[in-house]
């Protein structure tokens, strides 16, 4: 078998427009500048990752310029020619002397994950040990306008075959908006909300009114540190808290289920470093009868392809925010793009070696604004930016 390594990583950034502007409580966006890698292996294979922060620390502290110098400062010159026994070994030597940085870790992390398994002649689902032949699709809906906006986009969701319907909320676009979704998708569909963390336990009363609609979950409705307060509300409240913010490594999903912060995982592999811990974490839950479901990060269609893979395994029962190419772009950088099934299924490609898709380098290179290709320290140069 050959041997799992890298030894040229380049750095591109694509500017993507959204269909569009996504709002949640911290913020908006529009365009994604989005961080893709490019994996060299020495014969010659290529595996492509992307990095999820966003433009501005507004969701977690770090942005696509802050994961671009981790990776060229630090996280790239750690692992270019290096051999690895496989890619469970990279969370490892990237958490090694190198604290924070997880979504940058997670792009490289991932990269080699797709090497691996392009090296193996395998579907990246395969490789990662997933079974679901289709996951189920939510969609999440940005704040909208008014509560009238919002529901007649939910009722469109609710036609295209979405099995749950998330609504951002924030404190002043929360109640009326949910009771207008509510009425819109009728008694029985599933209906969430996603604070962002924009509550404190302050708005307890207000955040119960919400156990009236019958919701699936509330994701995040208080602050990242927030696991001992999370279990004060989630005594306090009939809906069952989802976290996805808190959840930054395996043991905070031990803590959450140890504290009874809530009952549901959002699991992100950006989020957490990587896949190997985002596998681990599905697995805590699973030992605790916890369900997960995949969240996204307004991926392009490489980055939606690993979450694909990811929430194939067993314990991803919920619907995922996995929505296809259409719902974000006029068009994908992938091929095919990511699509639903009218039922509101993604298939997974589990007969297609790596990530399922093929990436259309001629459409990246169109929307390439910024490259920075990184090459071993000693064989050349400190690490040299292109115009
Ligand atoms: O909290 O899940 C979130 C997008 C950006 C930042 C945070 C979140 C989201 C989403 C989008 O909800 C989900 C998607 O990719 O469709
Ligand atoms: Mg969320």
């Amino acid at each position: 078998m050959t041997s799992l390594r890298v030894d040229r990583l380049v750095l591109r950034e694509i500017r993507l427009p959204l269909r569009e502007r996504f709002e949640i409580s911290s913020g908006w966006v529009e365009e994604r500048r989005i961080l893709l890698l490019e994996l060299h292996h020495p014969d010659g294979p290529v595996a492509w990752a992307e990095c999820v922060a966003g433009e501005r620390p507004n969701y977690s502290p770090e942005t696509i310029d802050t994961a671009w110098l981790a990776i060229r400062e630090w996280l790239g010159p750690k692992v270019l020619a290096h051999t690895f026994p496989g890619p469970d070994a990279l969370a490892g030597t990237l958490a090694d002397g190198i604290r924070g940085h997880p979504m940058a870790k997670a792009a490289v992390e991932m990269g080699f994950w797709c090497m691996a398994a392009e090296l193996e002649q395998v579907s990246l689902a395969r490789r990662l040990g997933g079974t679901l032949e289709r996951v189920p699709v939510g969609i999440s809906l940005g704040i909208q306008g008014s509560p009238g906006d919002l529901a007649t986009k939910a009722s469109e969701a609710v036609v295209q075959g979405y099995r749950k319907v998330k609504l951002k909320i924030r404190p002043g676009a929360d109640h009326d908006y949910v009771a207008a979704a509510r009425e819109a998708v009728g008694p029985e569909h599933g209906l969430a909300v996603d604070a962002n963390a924009a509550y404190t336990l302050a708005d307890t009363e207000e955040l119960r009114r919400l156990d009236d609609f019958h919701l699936m979950m509330i994701e995040q409705p208080l602050a990242t540190g927030d696991l001992v307060r999370h279990a004060e509300l989630q005594a306090r409240l009939q809906t069952p808290i989802c976290l996805d913010e808190s959840i930054v490594h395996v043991a905070s999903a031990e803590d959450m289920i140890a504290l009874g912060s809530g009952r549901i995982i959002n699991v992100k592999p950006g989020r957490v470093g990587g896949l190997l811990a985002a596998r681990a974490i599905h697995g805590v839950a699973e030992a605790h009868g916890m369900p997960v479901w995949c969240g996204g990060m307004l991926e392009s269609g490489i980055g939606r392809a690993y979450n694909v893979a990811l929430a194939s395994l067993r314990n991803f029962t919920l619907p995922g925010d996995l929505s296809p190419s259409r719902r974000y772009w006029e068009r994908d950088i992938v091929e095919p793009e990511w699509t639903m099934t009218g039922d509101g299924f993604v298939v997974v490609p589990f007969d297609v070696p790596g990530l399922g898709v093929d990436v259309n380098v001629d459409r990246i290179d169109d929307l390439t604004v910024r490259t920075e290709e990184l090459a071993p320290r000693g064989s050349s140069d400190s690490p040299a930016p292109s115009p």
